[in-house]
């Protein structure tokens, strides 16, 4: 079995050691960062994501795999940054005014930084131009907002209004428990992901 599906496998169980064991293993013996990091670590975060949506693994798992990648990305991130790869885009997320809920927007995250963005989290309970604000100082593709109270999902509006007042071109996606397209679609933001998962597809189409 090849070293970059190695990878691949030992991300999708989470086993965080061997990962990094392997991702240096690939360097030392001359492979790509780019290769490694595609064919590798995104490939099997990837497949994570896939098995996700349709409730093959359940949050523990994502988690658990996203902690590998990390750790892989920790090996592989100088080499990468020294053959000048760049993400393919930075996407700031955060969640809206007056709701403390983040473990689905940390997970949005995770996914995000999985499927290759560069992930600014501005944290939980923001205002609307926190985001505007920070989409604008890093140059963001994508801006994420989530929410999880009914109560709350109301401020996504402001945000998106926010954000197509201001200069800034981002696009902007919403999720979260109570979301739903239809509600996107009444507040004009671009995009709704159902799951991490989707939220990541979305953002990659968002770019084009
Ligand atoms: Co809260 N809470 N909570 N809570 N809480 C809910 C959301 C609730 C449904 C529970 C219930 O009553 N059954 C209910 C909301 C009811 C409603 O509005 N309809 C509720 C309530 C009422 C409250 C308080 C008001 C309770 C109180 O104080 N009386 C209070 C509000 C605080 C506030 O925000 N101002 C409150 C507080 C809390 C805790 C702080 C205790 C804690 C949050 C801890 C934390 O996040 N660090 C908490 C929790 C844990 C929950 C439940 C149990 C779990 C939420 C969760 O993390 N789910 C929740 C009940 C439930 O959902 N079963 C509940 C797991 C997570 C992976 O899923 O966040 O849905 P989720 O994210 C998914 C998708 O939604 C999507 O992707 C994720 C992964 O697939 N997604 C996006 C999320 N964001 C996205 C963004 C995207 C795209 C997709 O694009 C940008």
């Amino acid at each position: 079995m090849s070293e970059l599906q190695d990878i691949a496998d030992c991300l999708m169980k989470g086993k965080a050691n061997d990962v990094k064991e392997h991702v240096q293993k690939a360097l030392d013996a001359g492979t790509a960062p780019d290769k490694i990091l595609n064919e590798g670590l995104l490939a099997g975060m990837s497949i994570i994501g896939e098995r996700f949506k349709k409730n093959e693994v359940y949050v523990p798992e994502v988690l658990i795999a996203a902690r590998a990648m990390k750790a892989g990305m920790e090996i592989l991130q100088p080499e990468l940054a020294a053959s000048g790869v760049e993400p393919i885009g930075t996407a700031v997320i955060g969640t809206v005014k007056g709701d403390l809920h983040d473990i689905g927007k940390n997970l949005v995250g995770m996914m995000l930084e999985g499927a290759g963005f560069k992930v600014v989290d501005i944290g939980i309970d923001c205002e609307p131009e926190k985001f505007v604000q920070t989409a604008k100082e890093n140059k963001a593709k994508v801006v994420g907002i989530s929410a999880l109270l009914t109560t709350t999902m109301t401020n996504m509006k402001a945000v998106v209004e926010a954000m197509k007042a201001s200069d800034c071109n981002a696009k902007t996606m919403i999720g979260g428990a109570p979301v739903t397209q239809a509600y996107c679609d009444e507040i004009g933001a671009d995009g709704y992901a159902p799951d991490a998962a989707s939220a990541a597809d979305l953002a990659k189409s968002l770019l084009a």
